[in-house]
């Protein structure tokens, strides 16, 4: 009744104003309905209530990727959190993966940076933290192309070998007396991915303690990449960095720098003595360099680009393939007749008075089983690296906006009861078994993907897998592994970028060969 009221005490113009108002209200009205009814306006991908301003942040707990699992049970397969003023995407099944790193790869080929990146890539020269386009193409020709192909895999054999002699020899000079195991593990892929990149360079005393405080500083910025920043969550503080961590990236950025600039300078002059003398085993260095000095017209690496490529696989290489070893022996010492069919399945390969060779490793289906079961319960990364659409995008239905962080539970995935049998249950066999005995490690089938799928997978999957197989079988191959005395082993994760066990891993080796001596150095 209001209305007509109106109506009839006013006047004629103000009437026709009124009238008009009217219209246009519901005319916006209207296409509003119509706007949210069709495609433009999809909801946001469900998710727990959270507060303002910091959003989900207040209840996280420590372990995301077990959180993250929490959630999906009352969230489903795509979920929402606001993290701080970030919105962030979770995905928790396949076909929802599939939808992101297969079906809309290119949207997706990013990664999210967090705070403080910006400082170890060399000015946005590197492969890792470059967005999707003609630099990370390039860049990622040259480490999957020109670096890791099977040729170079091949002759960085002998790297390898060496390496895992020198830690088969230290072992020995500790047979019977308790070892971090995780340590020696450390050492020795450090060592082979220092002398892959970059060959000999650091050896002799000098090159010892340098390569002992370069370990340490690689871990160290692992350890801050991982750690969730304030100035991630508040971009609108990020200028302050109220936690110091642009600050302590700086620091451990001069060190690497130095480092780079003399072996650059060492290597220089070496190959300007040697005349371009052909070398036997090249590493990633000299092919880099090649390409700097333009032996390839299509690509034009810079000297940033050189260095942030070598600091991007020292520190995507290292820790990741150390923790998934390290884990792989855990879970077999936890299950002693592992160990026990690995041996038997080396000794009829290998025998007890030869050599291994990574030659053998075609023949060694079980190892392979124990490293990919290692690989699925403790994928490196968790949650990939964060991926960000760099348009918005659909999925599964939802609004994805541009700029959403997207973590991919490739953790609860490979875990997930409605595709695995005993998922949490260490079982090298099922990789026998027809179902899925199929799954590649490339990441085709989104049930298995621990190095990620599609244009943003693993640049050193070839490279990981090898080191990973050649160390478990040289390991269980030449030592027999007990646990001190009175001491029980524990599955316990300390959550980070990469996930590790939370306490040491000590065991007693003790050998097991006819003919230690093959492996003197
Ligand atoms: C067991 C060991 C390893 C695991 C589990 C692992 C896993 C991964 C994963 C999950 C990603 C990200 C995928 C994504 O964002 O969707 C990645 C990226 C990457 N990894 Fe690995 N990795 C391992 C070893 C290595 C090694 C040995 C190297 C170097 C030689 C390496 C170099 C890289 C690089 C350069 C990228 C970035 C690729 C890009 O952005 O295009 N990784 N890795
Ligand atoms: C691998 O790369 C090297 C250069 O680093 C090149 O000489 C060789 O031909 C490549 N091999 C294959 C199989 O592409
Ligand atoms: C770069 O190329 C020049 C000539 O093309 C050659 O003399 C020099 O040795 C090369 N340097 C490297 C590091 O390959
Ligand atoms: C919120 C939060 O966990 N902040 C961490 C960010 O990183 C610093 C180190 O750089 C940690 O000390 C903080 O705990």
């Amino acid at each position: 009744m209001a209305l007509p009221t109106l109506f009839l005490h006013s006047n004629p113009s103000q009437n026709a104003i009124l009238a008009f108002s009217f219209l246009v209200v519901v005319i916006t009205w209207v296409a509003c309905m119509i706007k949210k009814s069709g495609m433009a306006t999809l909801p946001l991908p469900p998710g727990p209530l959270g507060l303002p301003i910091v959003g989900n942040l207040p209840f996280l707990e420590p372990d995301l990727h077990r959180y993250f699992a929490k959630l999906a049970k009352t969230y489903g397969p795509i979920m929402k959190l606001r993290l701080g003023t970030k919105l962030c995407i979770v995905l928790n099944s396949p076909s929802v993966v599939k939808e992101v790193l297969k079906d809309q790869d290119t949207t997706f080929a990013n990664h999210d940076a967090v705070a403080g990146v910006e400082i170890i890539t060399y000015g946005g020269n590197d492969i890792v933290w470059s967005p999707y386009g003609a630099q990370w193409r390039m860049l990622r020709k040259v480490c999957v192309h020109d670096f890791l192909n099977n040729t170079n895999l091949a002759a960085g054999q002998a790297f390898r070998r060496t390496e895992v002699c020198r830690t088969i020899n230290r072992l020995y000079a500790k047979s019977g007396t308790p070892i971090n195991v995780g340590a020696y593990i450390t050492q020795t892929i450090f060592s082979t991915m220092t002398s892959t990149l970059w060959g000999g360079t650091l050896n002799g005393e000098e090159g010892t303690t340098t390569a002992a405080k370069f370990q340490k500083v690689l871990e160290d910025i692992v350890d801050l990449l991982g750690k969730p920043n304030i100035s991630d969550l508040f971009p609108i503080i990020a200028p302050l960095d109220v936690q110091g961590k642009r600050r302590k990236m700086k620091k451990l950025m001069s060190f690497f720098d130095q480092i780079f600039t003399t072996i650059l300078d060492q290597r220089i002059e070496i190959n300007k003595a040697a005349e371009g003398g052909a070398k036997e085993t090249k590493d990633f260095l000299d092919i880099l360099l090649q390409l700097h000095n333009g032996s390839d017209p299509k690509i034009q690496l810079t000297m940033s680009h050189v260095k942030a490529l070598l600091l991007d696989l020292a520190v995507g290489g290292t820790e990741t393939t150390s923790t998934t070893t390290e884990w792989a022996m855990s879970e077999m010492l936890m299950k002693p007749e592992t160990i026990k069919k690995a041996q038997e399945e080396l000794d009829s390969v290998v025998g007890k008075d030869n050599i291994l060779l990574e030659s053998h490793l075609p023949q060694l289906p079980y190892i392979e089983g124990v490293a990919r079961e290692a690989l699925r319960l403790h994928p490196g990364l968790a949650l990939l690296i964060p991926h960000v659409p760099s348009v918005p995008a659909t999925v599964a239905g939802y609004h994805i906006p541009k700029g959403a962080r997207v973590f991919i539970n490739v953790w609860a995935i490979q875990r997930d009861p409605s595709f695995w049998e005993n998922p949490n249950e260490f079982m090298p066999e099922r990789w026998f078994s027809t179902s899925n005995g199929k799954l590649d490690i490339k990441g085709s089938d989104f049930r298995f993907f621990p190095f990620g799928s599609g244009r943003r997978s693993c640049a050193g999957l070839n490279l990981a897998e090898r080191m990973l197989t050649i160390i478990l079988a040289s390991f269980f191959h030449s030592f027999e592994w007990s646990l001190p005395e009175g001491t029980k082993l524990d599955l316990e994760e300390k959550f980070g970028l990469v996930i590790k066990r939370r306490n040491p891993l000590v065991a007693i080796p003790t050998p097991r060969l006819s003919k230690p001596e093959l492996y003197a150095a």
